[in-house]
């Protein structure tokens, strides 16, 4: 009694001494596999579950585009083998303390009405009771991307709501040991939700019929959006009278395509960011396929999620990194500097690849064109940085990890070399034509890694164009 009474005495004065801020987690936080392109393994898995306990992410969604029984086939029972592999990272998830979640994707032919109705209602039962039978408690099924070509779909969101609702009756029904279904509407993003200020006729037959206790997933304003603010959250929790939860695209990069059509060439290695810092029920982060250094992300995203009213990213980034990678912590920082930001026609998210050496690079290139008195130097230690991060993280890093940047890594000391060229060119006032030589190698290897496009591969560019114009002249 006395050690009690003495407990409470020490809680009372640390209360009184400082301002103590509890966090508050988002109630349901983790990962969604839910990326196009080479699917995570077994051990990728596995790894992610322990590292879901390590930094407490307590759900994982499988729903890997390219599982055909998750979509393309989803009538069709998984094999034999497949659905051991599942049973066992069940088990892993549950050892782990995080709730493993199975999610359907039947939109490309599921059928709501007439004759094939009922037995396609009946074939996701049974594929959703297989995976009950092997220890799912929890259940998904998600309508995104089932546009056409031209942008259209011809989703009934009244037809949806009512098919969601019987799944989650007859779950109920079934067993009273599940949790509420996980649902990713077709318009699943703000702006594809509304036409001017009216909400399109899907979005609201599927709000208004949808069961309040199934969980909406939305991505934000846009499929991959630079943040959600507070106000879009609290507008899409109107639209659906519900508090609805989060897919965010980031570090996921499936979208990273290249001419040839090949996925994943830039790495998105920077922090999560400018997400609401208040009243998100759920938050799952879609990956890379690289699911190594997805965990640069993750672990920042997990400690947002832990405690979203102080999280702050950049402070998050450097102990994700120091964690990840110790000694060569400093190198990776470099190089992850020059790979976060990702963009394209229609996504848009990440903090901007390395602003210090733009900084750099504006002065010495502005200050040439004007014939200031330069100083070269600050420019110079940025890429003697850079050069030097590229070769030991290319020597010393593990192999799992190499195996998933090798060709960002080359490619990013071929930018650090160019870049030392262009600086000489501008120091000495003379055009080095091997410039263009590099460069030329820089642009062969784009189609599997691209990195810095907007800061350290553009001032190759900018150096290029300021001779050419200058010969022009
Ligand atoms: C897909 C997702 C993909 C991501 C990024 C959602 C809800 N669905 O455009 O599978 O990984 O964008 O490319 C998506 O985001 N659709």
């Amino acid at each position: 009694m006395k050690i009690f009474k003495f407990a409470i005495l020490i809680l009372l004065m640390a209360l009184s001494t400082q301002t103590v801020t509890f966090a508050t987690p988002i109630p349901l936080r983790g990962v969604v596999e839910g990326f196009y392109g080479r699917a995570w393994t077994f051990d990728e898995r596995a790894d992610l579950m322990n590292f879901c306990r390590q930094h407490n992410l307590n759900a994982y969604i499988y729903a890997p585009k390219d599982d055909p029984y998750h979509r393309e086939k989803w009538r069709t029972p998984y094999p034999t083998e497949k659905l051991d592999e599942l049973k066992k990272l069940v088990e892993i998830s549950k050892q782990n303390g995080v709730k493993f979640i199975f999610a359907i994707s039947p939109g490309l032919d599921l059928k709501y009405r007439g004759k094939k109705a009922e037995e396609d209602f009946n074939a996701l039962m049974k594929k959703f009771e297989t995976m009950y039978q092997i220890g799912v408690r929890d259940f998904a099924v998600f309508f995104d991307d089932l546009k056409d070509e031209k942008g259209n779909h011809h989703e009934d969101g009244e037809d949806q709501a009512k098919f969601l609702n019987r799944v989650q009756k007859e779950l109920q029904a079934r067993h009273k040991d599940v949790f509420p279904l996980i649902m990713v509407p077709t318009e699943y993003f703000r702006e594809d939700m509304l036409k001017g200020n009216k909400i399109k006729p899907y979005t609201e037959d599927l709000a208004e019929n949808l069961n309040k206790k199934i969980v909406v997933l939305y991505t934000g304003d846009g499929v991959v959006c630079d943040g959600i603010t507070q106000e879009s959250l609290l507008e899409v929790n109107k639209i659906f009278n519900r508090e609805v939860g989060i897919w965010w695209n980031y570090p996921v990069n499936d979208y990273s395509l290249t001419e040839n059509g090949e996925r994943n060439a830039k790495l998105a290695l920077g922090p999560i960011e400018k997400l609401p810092a208040e009243k998100v029920q759920a938050i799952f982060f879609n990956p890379m396929s690289q699911a190594e250094l997805s965990k640069i992300a993750l672990a920042t995203g997990a400690e947002y999620a832990n405690s979203p009213n102080n999280y702050d990213a950049e402070k998050s980034w450097d102990r994700a990194l120091n964690e990840q990678f110790g000694e060569l912590a400093h190198d990776m920082k470099i190089f992850a500097s020059h790979s976060q930001h990702m963009e394209n026609s229609w996504a848009k998210v990440g903090p901007a690849d390395n602003r210090a050496f733009n900084t750099a690079a504006y002065l010495v290139l502005n200050g040439v064109k004007n014939n200031h008195d330069v100083d070269f130097a600050p420019l110079e230690k940025l890429i003697d940085e850079m050069e030097l991060a590229a070769f030991n993280l290319l020597d010393k890093l593990p192999q799992e990890i190499l195996a998933e940047c090798k060709p960002q890594l080359e490619q990013f000391k071929r930018i650090a070399q160019a870049d030392r060229l262009a600086l000489k060119c501008l120091e000495s006032k003379t055009f080095d034509p091997k410039l263009k030589v590099l460069r030329e190698e820089i642009s062969k290897n784009e189609p599997t890694a691209i990195l810095s496009e907007q800061s350290a591969l553009k001032f190759i560019d900018d150096v290029i164009n300021f001779f050419d114009t200058k010969k022009r002249r």
